[in-house]
């Protein structure tokens, strides 16, 4: 997978370097690269921000760079068809990220991310941006970061694991909260017993059915207590 980033902080992507992901891109399963907006803003002061027409608090990214950076990545002369780079904004305005939408992304051969910060970007830019490529906005949830990269870095995270040939054991996928469309079941290791607390004795027992059933109870017993809103409706009640 291709994966470009603009961002005004590509400092905020060095993580990206270390641990799973980092392997990833070692191996060439995943082709990362993070672009300076600045880069393109040709000013003294390399000016990315600008006062809101109509009034109000807070900068708007400017349209030109952003036009820039896109151009350098997309191909200026890019027609958006079925096949183009998906390009996300991460933006507290865009539909909700779940584990559904990181599973369709992980298939993306191409993914652009443009973080903005400030009071967001000229809305020209996510109009002109549809005309070359695909384009989402996507919210990791209901608050408000300072600007998209954190949630990027998030998205990258959900995403890149999924990307066939990334974990070790396929197994430890398909195992987890929200795979199912549940929440995931209390896990315990050795020792048995500690600080006075026991291992639930069904996991002791050798009797894998019992275990299977164990954990699904918990996942729904656990998912009606947090989570009410997740249950399927033949759960419910
Ligand atoms: Cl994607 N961006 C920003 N700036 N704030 C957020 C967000 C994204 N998701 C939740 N809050």
């Amino acid at each position: 997978m291709k994966i470009d980033i603009v961002s005004i902080f590509p400092e905020y992507f060095d993580v990206l370097n270390v641990s799973l992901l980092g392997k990833a891109r070692q191996s060439g399963l995943i082709d990362m690269n993070v672009h300076n907006l600045r880069d393109h803003a040709h000013d003294r002061h390399r000016t990315v921000d600008d006062t809101p027409y109509g009034g109000g608090a807070g900068m708007v990214m400017k349209p030109e760079p952003w036009g820039e950076a896109l151009d350098s990545i997309l191909g200026a002369d890019a027609v958006a068809s079925d096949d183009s780079p998906l390009v996300i904004f991460p933006s507290p305005a865009g539909e909700v990220f779940d584990q559904k939408m990181a599973r369709e992304l992980s298939l993306e051969p191409a993914l652009v991310f443009g973080c903005g910060r400030y009071e967001g970007i000229d809305q020209r830019v996510f109009d002109h941006t549809a005309t070359q490529a695909r384009v989402r906005l996507v919210s990791l949830g209901d608050y408000v970061l300072n600007g998209g990269e954190v949630a990027v870095l998030a998205m990258i995270e959900a995403i890149g694991r999924l990307i066939p040939g990334m974990v070790g054991n396929p197994e430890s996928l398909v195992e987890e909260s929200h795979e199912d469309g549940l929440l995931e079941y209390p896990s315990y290791t050795k020792p048995a017993t500690w600080r006075e607390r026991e291992v639930p004795p069904v996991l002791l027992s050798g009797n894998h059915g019992a275990v299977d059933k164990w954990r699904h109870e918990q996942q729904v017993e656990r998912t009606r207590r947090v989570r009410p809103d997740l249950l399927p409706p033949d759960l419910t009640n």
